[in-house]
Parts: structure tokens; sequence; C-alpha cells
């Protein structure tokens, strides 16, 4: 039976200058330090919403003028955010394993392009991207930083605001494609919704090839991502995770890091 070590950082060192082929899978915790709320506990409400309630085909469909609101108001934050230690280590890290011809891939849940601005080069979007927008009739996907994207959410958005006091937005008024003049809506991957399948299959190649996995900042409930960690343990290579959390999402995971990831990450990255 593998018992997890707790902060115990020259072990972890002695597996990391080691290991070649570094998959990071990351969650909102990475980006918890750049003012970006997570989605589960207190920090996940919108309004009276849940974050995760909206994040749903069936909550777009309902009311997409509501959902385009909320993705105004994530586009803004993430869109001004700057990346924190934990980015920033990861992403010198990088480099590092480019120089001395290690593969190091960040595989991360989170839209925000966090990742990017620090400047990593190697990142899998598994949930999409705030930067983008698709089609919900021909599909077409494209890179709009716009913000406002369209001028009917100027000045929506506030968490804070009296929904009462708000006027509901119609569909009509709400971005549209430029080929086709349908309804566009974030490239974003909600709740039962299939993740792309060229961007799934390249992470499970990465989940079953490499020899270092470090586990950043997610509550690890959500698939198929939550099932990668505990994939690579089953393969008997090592896992580390990083997390707030005093106690391992598994505990068949080889080590734990406790505490912020703008703290943690730089110290075992260094
Ligand atoms: C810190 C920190 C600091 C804080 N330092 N740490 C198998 C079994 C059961 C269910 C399913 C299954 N396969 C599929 C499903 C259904 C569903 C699912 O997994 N449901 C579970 C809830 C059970 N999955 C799907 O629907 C996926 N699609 C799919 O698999 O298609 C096939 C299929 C469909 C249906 C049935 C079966 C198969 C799609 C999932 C898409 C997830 N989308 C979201 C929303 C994106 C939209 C947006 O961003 O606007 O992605 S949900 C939300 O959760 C978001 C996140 O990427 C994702 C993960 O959350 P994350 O990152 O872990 O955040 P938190 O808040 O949960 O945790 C933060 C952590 O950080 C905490 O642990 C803190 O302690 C920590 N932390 N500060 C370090 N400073
Ligand atoms: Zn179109």
């Amino acid at each position: 039976m593998n018992s997890v070590k707790f902060n115990d950082y020259s072990a972890f060192k002695d597996i990391l200058n080691k290991s070649k082929n570094i998959i990071v899978l990351t969650g909102a915790g990475v980006s918890a330090e750049s003012g970006i709320p997570i989605f589960r506990g207190s920090g996940g409400l919108w309004r009276k919403y849940k974050a995760t309630s909206l994040a749903t085909p069936e909550a777009f469909h309902a009311n997409p003028g509501l959902v385009w609101e909320f993705y105004h108001y994530r586009r803004t934050v993430a869109f001004a955010a700057s990346p924190n230690k934990a980015h920033l280590a990861l992403a010198r890290y990088e480099a590092e394993c480019k120089k001395l011809g290690k593969q190091f891939t960040i595989i991360t849940q989170n839209v925000d392009g966090l990742h990017h601005k620090a400047g990593a080069e190697n990142v899998i979007e598994l949930h999409g991207s705030l930067r983008k927008v698709r089609c919900t009739s021909c599909k077409k996907v494209e890179v709009n930083l716009d913000n406002p994207i369209c001028e009917i959410l100027k000045n929506r958005g506030d968490p804070s605001a009296d929904e009462k006091n708000l006027p509901p937005i119609a569909k009509d008024e709400l971005p549209k494609c430029k080929e086709c003049g349908k309804l566009l809506r974030p490239h974003i991957v909600w709740f039962g919704e299939n993740l792309e399948g060229h961007v799934l299959s390249q992470a499970q190649n990465l989940v079953e090839s490499c020899d270092l996995c470090l586990i950043v900042g997610t509550s690890s409930i959500v698939y198929p991502a939550a099932a990668f960690g505990q994939i690579v343990a089953e393969r008997g290579q090592p896992v580390a995770e990083f997390n707030l959390n005093e106690e391992p999402a598994q505990d068949m995971f080889n080590f734990h890091f406790s505490g912020p990831c703008g703290t943690t990450l730089p110290i075992a990255l260094g």
C-alpha cells in the first residue's frame, strides 16, 4: 500500500529531476491567487446562481441572455487578470524542460488563458476558452476578445446587481455569427457536453505515457479530468498534488503539498 508523503519537497525534487515526461493538471485553484473565483465553495456563486448551474446547455437554452451576462462578467475578470506565482513557476519550469529536452505539458481545466499569459506554450485547454466563441448553428469557432462582445452586454454582468431592476436581454440582441447570423455561444465545455475529441485524446495519450503527474488546485470531482491522476497512479507512476486542502483527493497519490500553490509550486519547482 502506497503512503502519501506530506510536504516532502526534497523527495519530490529527486523524482522531478529524474522525470522526462511531466504533465500538470490544473484547476481553478491555480488561478485563485489571480482573483478568479473558484467553482465550488463560497466563491462559486454569481448573484443567486451556482456557477456550475449556469455552465450547462440547458441554462443557455432557457435563458441565453442570463448566461451571456455571466460569461461577460467572467471574460471581463479573466481579460484583466494577471498570472500569479504558480502560473509563472510552471511557465519557467516548462522553459527549463525545453532546454533539457524533457517533455512538459500543462493540461488545464481553466478557461481563463492565464497559463498562456504567463508564457507557457505547451498548454491543453480541456474545457475550452473564454477567448473563443462558437456558432450554435454552423459551429464555426473563432477568437473574440471584444469586450463587451455586443452592445447590450455593456454595463451588465455585475454579480451584485438586483435582477428585478434589470431589463431582460432578448436573444436577437446577443452576439451573432459573422458567417450565418445565428446566435454565438462561449466556446466552453458545459456539463453533459463532450470534450473536443482531439483535445481529449491528446490529454489521454499524455496521461498514458507520462512518468510524473502534478495535480494543482482542483477538487478532482469533474470527469474526465478527475480520473487522470488516478490512471497515472494505477500505472505505478508518481503523482503529486498541490492544494489548499490538507488531505489528498486520493490516497494512492505519492505526494501532497498543502497551502496556496502560489507558495508551494515555486518551492517544488525551484
Ligand atoms: C487551491 C487554491 C490555491 C483553491 N492553491 N489550491 C463519470 C462519472 C460521473 C459523472 C460523469 C462522468 N463522466 C462525465 C460525467 C458528467 C460530468 C461530471 O464530471 N460531473 C461530476 C460533477 C460528477 N462531466 C461532464 O459533463 C464532462 N463531459 C463529459 O464527460 O462528456 C461525456 C459524458 C457526459 C455526460 C455523462 C457521461 C459522459 C464535461 C465537464 C465540463 C466541466 N465544465 C466546467 C464549467 C466550465 C465552464 C466555465 O468555466 O465557465 O468546468 S464545471 C467546472 O468544474 C469547470 C472546472 O474546469 C471544473 C473543475 O473544477 P475545479 O477546477 O476542480 O474547481 P473547484 O472550484 O471545484 O476546485 C478548486 C480547488 O482548488 C479546490 O480543491 C480548492 O481547495 C483548491 N484551491 N485555492 C491551491 N490558492
Ligand atoms: Zn454560424
